[in-house]
């Protein structure tokens, strides 16, 4: 059962909602056609047909090559996926690469990169840009030799401009070469492993924190190169491999501390892991998943072992999860809408395209088991990569086990939940509007969908960053919503831990199991006062000024346009707001006020606010909370900002006002302030004292 408390304040938050909505609805009806499917059938080509599309899904392949080796891919906020190669594991290649790929129109766009980007670290950071740590200073066969030297330098990519700029170095000597990383709840990135610029490993823990290196504490004993971590709901950074003996990174006090062994308890090179969903159906209860993978991978085939930790329990232990029908070495594992989890590629011995696994499966957390999901065109070994997209399909590419040539097709696995029983395309449900769409910690926010009587999950995916059979950052927060009246009003995960800040692919899934389409939402904690500037503090009594100035003339346009004219409430008291719609203290001036609008509403007062910024669809979502015409509570759209002026309440920004308005049009008191206002006691008593009960 998905339900969240009712809000006792319904008017305000719808307030709250729209003030919050207005800047960041205009981006998202930036998006064309967000509900689109980003890879339209007949730009596939059907290898073979799957007779059984509705329990299998089914894989296609793309009718053009990647241009470049797709050692590592990113799914960036644009929709778009970065993806990086270097020198592309070709040590003679001295035509350092990237490429945009966009999946709508399927194009590639290639540019130059300015240092070896090949086998780096990267995360995408809590503004949404990809950012690189580490890569290739020297090949193990260039001279002197030796072994692959780690690269110190790092980079991000501005998703506007598609380019990338250097970023701080991690230290002299702090080369980092297959190194891990991840975003943690508070935006910083924790960086750890990956072989220094003298091809030892480095011991060094380091954090990233937006601008500065810092260090972190020293890694463990047998950690390996890219290691494979998940940040839990307390905070903590578990450590699933590939190393036997499992581990926990504490951020606040930079230790590692031994969990508990694998019952393998061998190395898993080469497999993966997957931090299982956190719904609110398990509690939020973290639970791993180690797959395949081989102690050495030169002389030992990849193992179709598997093992579930939980995370949850005072004493964790893992224990075995079904076997994969084949051993795979080289997989990846991809989490889709519904919680299951795509499990594809390797190979059973490793660096061998002869003993690819192609058949690739569906891990289903519900039940712990393993379904079949079709066949791979191709092999999809060493430097091979999956990534959801944005239309719910998962993305195949790459494979390299041999240098200087790499597995040029890109292929696109369809799960089974976007069929109906007969084979055909489920029809889809679809997101229409998020609102806000920057999304704050445990609180609310609506998503418009014709389809609200019908949808079963809404599920948030951050986008992910892939490389060497891993996914840095991948993980599905499910969230808790209750339909009302033609749209979903969802809560924002409670906290960074859960899911730390930056953008998520927000799915809603109908009753069928059937995904939307996702739109890009993000998520953010609360603004935090620049302490550069003095925080506009809130004063704590409101004391409005008495006029007796007539009100100048006002005529806005409400949220479906049609234009209001202020003196049509003559006869009538009018508390007229004027407010910045993209300001969170607005938010808590409205939520005052409007707390009293039913009051206020049965003395015959109308209130009108009028915000600085565009609402997109006030109506609709005014109607879902109840607010209906009767409650004389009108928004209006001052986008220009001509009524900041003529009021007076405009000096280089729109600033905060309220104006009580008598019947005869006469402005019987006022504040006009840089500062909400908050405690609205004054406003309400000159208003009781102005429109006494009828
Ligand atoms: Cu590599």
């Amino acid at each position: 059962m998905n339900t969240i408390s009712s809000n006792p304040c319904r008017f305000a938050w719808a307030l709250w909602l729209l003030v919050l909505s207005a800047a960041v609805q205009s981006g998202a009806n930036a998006q064309e056609q967000p509900n689109r499917p980003f890879i339209m059938e007949h730009k596939t080509r059907a290898r073979f047909v799957e007779p059984h599309p509705e329990q299998n899904g089914k894989w296609d392949t793309l009718p053009f090559h990647m241009p470049i080796n797709p050692v590592h891919i990113a799914m960036m906020h644009t929709g778009k996926v970065l993806i990086v190669s270097g020198s592309g594991n070709d040590p003679d290649n001295t035509n350092l690469q990237a490429a945009v790929w966009d999946p709508k129109s399927l194009t590639v766009r290639t540019f130059k990169i300015s240092w070896d980007m090949f086998c780096n670290g990267m995360v995408i950071l809590s503004d949404g840009k990809p950012f690189v740590f580490g890569g290739t200073l020297k090949y193990d066969t260039a001279l002197p030799a030796g072994p692959f030297l780690g690269e110190t330098k790092t980079a991000s990519f501005d998703t506007a401009t598609e380019t990338f700029t250097d970023t701080p170095i991690m230290g002299a000597n702090q080369g980092r070469w297959y190194p891990s990383g991840i975003v943690l709840s508070d935006s910083s990135v924790l960086v750890y492993s990956g072989l220094n610029t003298d091809g030892t490993l480095n011991k060094s823990v380091q954090i990233w924190d937006g601008a500065t290196w810092a260090a972190g504490g020293t890694v463990f004993n047998s950690v390996q190169l890219y290691p494979r971590q998940h940040l839990l709901p307390d905070g903590r950074v578990f450590v699933s491999g590939a190393n036997p003996d499992s581990q926990m990174y504490d951020p606040t006090t930079k230790n590692f501390a031994f969990v508990v062994n694998t019952n393998y308890n061998q190395n898993r090179q080469y497999g993966t892991s997957v931090l299982l969903p956190l719904t609110p159906e398990n509690k939020f209860n973290p639970k791993v998943i180690i797959m395949g993978g081989s102690p050495n991978p030169g002389n030992v085939p990849g193992t179709d072992t598997t093992e579930l930790i939980d995370l949850s329990v005072p004493m964790p232990k893992w224990v075995a999860g079904p076997a994969m029908l084949k051993g795979r070495i080289q997989m990846n594992a991809t989490i889709l809408p519904n919680g299951k989890v795509l499990a594809s590629g390797g190979s059973v011995n490793n660096e061998d395209n002869a003993t690819a696994v192609k058949e690739a499966q569906l891990y289903d957390p519900s039940n712990n088991a393993f379904s079949a999901a079709s066949v791979m065109g191709f092999p999809r070994l060493y430097h091979s990569n999956t990534m959801l997209l944005p239309d719910a399909t998962v993305l195949a590419l790459g494979g390299n086990p041999v240098r200087k040539t790499y597995q040029q097709e890109v292929e696109i696995y369809s799960p089974p939940y976007l069929f109906k029983p007969d084979g055909s395309l489920a029809k889809r449900p679809t997101i229409t509007g998020v609102a806000p769409g920057e999304l704050h910690y445990g609180e609310q926010f609506i998503v418009t969908t014709p389809d609200a009587d019908k949808i079963k999950s809404v599920v948030l995916i951050r986008a992910g960053a892939v490389t060497h059979s891993f996914d840095m950052d991948q993980r599905l927060v499910g969230l808790n919503f209750v339909p009302v009246a033609g749209v979903l009003q969802a809560k924002a995960p409670a906290n960074g831990n859960l899911a730390p800040p930056g953008y998520y692919l927000l799915f809603i899934l109908n009753t069928d199991g059937v995904p939307s389409v996702a739109q890009f939402v993000h998520l953010t904690d609360l603004k935090k006062p620049d302490p550069k500037k003095p925080d506009p503090k809130t004063p704590k009594i409101m004391k409005l000024t008495p006029t007796s100035s007539p009100a100048p003339s006002l005529k806005l346009p409400d949220g479906s346009g049609v234009i209001r004219d202020l003196a049509d409430s003559r006869k009538r008291n009018v508390a007229l707001v004027f407010f910045q719609g993209d300001c969170i203290h607005c938010a808590d001036q409205l939520r005052n006020l409007v707390r009293e609008a039913r009051e206020l509403n049965y003395r015959g007062v109308e209130i009108l606010a009028v915000s600085s910024h565009k609402v997109a669809d006030p109506a609709a979502a005014l109607r879902a909370l109840g607010v209906v015409e009767s409650d004389r509570f009108q928004l209006l759209i001052d986008e220009d900002h001509h009524a900041f002026r003529d009021f007076g309440c405009y000096k280089s920004a729109p600033l905060h006002a309220l104006f009580l308005i008598d019947g005869e049009g006469v402005i019987r008191a006022s504040y006009i302030g840089e500062s909400p206002f908050g405690e609205t006691k004054d406003a309400l008593q000159r208003l009781r004292d102005l429109s006494p009960r009828r």
